[in-house]
């Protein structure tokens, strides 16, 4: 079938796809298509599955057009939820924070959850959910406007912005008297050296990105604080949203039902034309972006 695409995705992992490492998918070769997340029209079908006017979700890329075999596809209802929403609160983005924080960081009502990149696609799932699980919910993100969202709208319990403060580890020693349960982790790096120093005995540590280290070329040293996980009788685990694949569905008739209740909110920033696509992914990179990343390519 022939597909128009109508949002392109901007995520993290691209940045990774673009080194010479071994990964658990390739890397991008020169001068083929940049790989993303979209969601599209199909215009033209010879496949049983798919007609024309089929709202479709898939990896076809950073192009306007795509011809598909439909392997790799999700047909998308568009009277759930906005058709964006399948690359953001209820598609990759969304599943990784339920998975992530669910089943890896593991929370219990009263517990104090910490949430880095608090702001972005993930983060701001993770720390709903985690609301509505009944923790005490604390965010790190990049600025006040973020921090705003998070307190204002988005009910997390404290915020802080972590580009105005020195010491990481003082301010959240303060929102965090107690300790920290569950450290769902977006972003490595200083921030985690902090929250790392701050784990309660069995905490669980939920590593879902290391953003602050995508852009390195040679690994970041900094204090070796692991014998804080073993004093703490603590873990660390490190997870992949597609470990959960099979999953999926019912991970997405739950975020489409809190959607529906207003207990799940989100934001997108959407930038139009695939001419901008670079700049905005570098941008998302810096932290300019305002919830879920997208491209527009054509009119919905
Ligand atoms: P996002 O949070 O919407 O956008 C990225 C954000 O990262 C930026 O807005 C920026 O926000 C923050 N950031 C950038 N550089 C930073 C730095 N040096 N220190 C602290 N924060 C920094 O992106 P997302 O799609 O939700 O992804 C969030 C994380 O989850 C990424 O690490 C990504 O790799 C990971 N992820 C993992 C999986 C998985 O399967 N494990 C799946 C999806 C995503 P600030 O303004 O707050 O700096
Ligand atoms: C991500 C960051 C890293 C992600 C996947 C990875 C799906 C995997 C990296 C690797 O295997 O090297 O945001 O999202």
């Amino acid at each position: 079938m022939l597909i128009r695409i109508i949002y392109l995705s901007l995520d993290p992992y691209v940045r990774g796809r673009m080194n010479q490492a071994k990964s658990y998918a390739p890397s991008l070769e020169i001068g083929a298509v940049m790989v993303g997340g979209t969601v599209g029209k199909v215009v033209q079908s010879n496949h049983s599955g798919f007609v024309k006017g089929d709202i479709v979700e898939g990896m076809l890329g950073w192009q306007e057009y795509a011809i598909s075999d439909g392997r790799g596809l999700r047909k998308i209802d568009p009277q759930v939820a906005p058709i964006s929403t399948a690359l953001g609160v209820l598609g990759m983005p969304g599943l990784t924070a339920y998975f992530g924080l669910l089943e890896v960081a593991n929370p219990k009502p009263g517990e104090t959850i910490v949430i880095s990149g608090a702001a972005g696609a993930v983060g701001s799932v993770a720390g709903q959910i985690a609301k509505i699980k009944g923790c005490r919910v604390v965010g790190i993100a990049g600025s006040d406007a973020k921090i705003n969202y998070l307190v204002g709208e988005l009910g997390f319990d404290a915020a802080f912005n972590y580009r105005s403060v020195e010491n990481y580890y003082e301010v959240l020693n303060e929102i965090c008297p107690d300790g920290i349960d569950a450290y769902f982790d977006n972003v490595g790096g200083t921030i985690t050296d902090a929250a790392f120093r701050l784990l309660k005995p069995k905490a669980r540590v939920a590593i879902c990105g290391q953003i602050s280290q995508y852009n390195l070329e040679e690994p970041e040293m900094g204090p070796r604080l692991l014998l804080h996980l073993l004093v703490k009788q603590a873990r660390a685990e490190g997870f992949l949203v597609f470990q959960f694949a099979e999953r999926y569905p019912e991970a997405l008739r739950q975020l489409t039902q809190w959607l529906k209740e207003g207990k799940l909110k989100y934001r997108e920033d959407i930038v139009d034309g695939i001419g901008n696509a670079p700049s905005a992914f570098i941008a998302m990179l810096q932290g300019r972006n305002m919830g879920k990343q997208l491209v527009k390519l054509a009119v919905p």
